[in-house]
């Protein structure tokens, strides 16, 4: 199928994008890698009357350091992203997640910013930007705001975005050198959507755990916090740490749902197994699942 007609726009700054999204009083999509966007209007899911492409924007482009954290432009493309030294260096999670996304072809085009915004709820750039602990920039005609990544989504596709804002930057605070990272998926073929996954970082200091956060992605609406498994590794000397129990914890915090690919059961065994095994090698306890 080809998609329903369509004006295209390219504008060249954030002011101008806004505007036309404003001016299009909710007729209008933006399209950053298309990856996802594209199959959704050939098959007359998505009939926007205006296609705003960001791609010619430049400040939506690059990754900087700034205070307290690592920026990355929406519109950087996720291929760029896994080659970049300040995300290697900075936020190994969020490199190791990323890897998972796609394939090398789909990573070419895709951006950060497109998976942070689309909102599925087994993706992995989501889940990482909950878990990482990110903020969230947008900008609208109205002015800016910043959200928390726990706060931005509401459900499956369904993010605190209005029709006529923008995503303007993803910030990850920092995270200590040598922090440790936490990564998991099960997916029924690499490059496919997480049947089930999990993401996170987490700080040792003199052999206890002092910073924690660590999310699930395909075990809910929307990626899952893992809260009660943060707390019960809080504090906690590695010789005192359970990773089964842990793992339990986890997934008493999340809401699976069943559909053609897996049970909610599956999920939740599934999900504690790959958890538990995960803390398990990262500390390097004994006591692997
Ligand atoms: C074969 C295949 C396999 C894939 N596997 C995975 C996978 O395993 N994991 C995964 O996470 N993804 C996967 N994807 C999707 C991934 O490739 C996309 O990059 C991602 O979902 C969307 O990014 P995009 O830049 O292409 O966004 P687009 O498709 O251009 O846009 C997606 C949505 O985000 C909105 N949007 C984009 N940028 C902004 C912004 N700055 N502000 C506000 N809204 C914005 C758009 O309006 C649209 O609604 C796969 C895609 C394909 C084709």
């Amino acid at each position: 199928m080809k998609p329903a007609p369509f004006d295209y726009v390219r504008p060249s700054g954030i002011e101008e994008a806004c505007r036309t999204l404003a001016e299009a009083g909710g007729g209008a999509t933006i399209i950053a890698g298309g990856q996802t966007l594209m199959p959704l209007l050939n098959l007359r899911m998505s009939q926007p009357f205006i296609l705003v492409d960001i791609n010619g924007i430049a400040d939506l482009k690059g990754v900087s350091q700034v205070e307290g954290g690592t920026r990355i432009g929406p519109a950087t493309r996720q291929a760029d992203a896994l080659k970049d030294a300040t995300l290697a260096r900075h936020l190994p999670a969020f490199v190791t997640a990323l890897g998972h996304v796609g394939h090398y072809q789909t990573r070419n085009r895709g951006t950060i910013g497109g998976s942070v915004a689309l909102g599925e709820p087994a993706a992995e750039m989501p889940a990482t930007a909950v878990a990482l602990g990110a903020r969230i920039e947008i900008a609208s005609v109205r002015g800016t705001r910043t959200v928390a990544a726990d706060a931005f989504y509401l459900g499956p596709y369904m993010t605190v975005l209005e029709t006529d804002e923008l995503v303007t930057g993803i910030v990850y605070p920092d995270w200590p050198d040598g922090h440790l990272v936490l990564f998991r998926e099960v997916a029924q073929r690499p490059g496919d959507f997480a049947l089930v996954g999990m993401v996170g970082a987490l700080v040792l200091e003199g052999g206890t755990v002092t910073r924690a956060g660590i999310a699930w992605f395909g075990m809910g609406a929307t990626p899952i916090r893992a809260r009660q498994a943060e707390a019960a590794l809080l504090g906690t000397a590695l010789d005192r740490i359970d990773p089964q129990a842990v793992a339990r914890a986890a997934v008493a915090d999340t809401a699976p749902f069943d559909d053609h690919h897996a049970s909610a059961e599956y999920r939740r065994t599934i999900g504690a197994r790959i958890f538990a095994r995960a803390l398990a090698e990262t500390l390097d306890l004994r006591s692997a699942a």
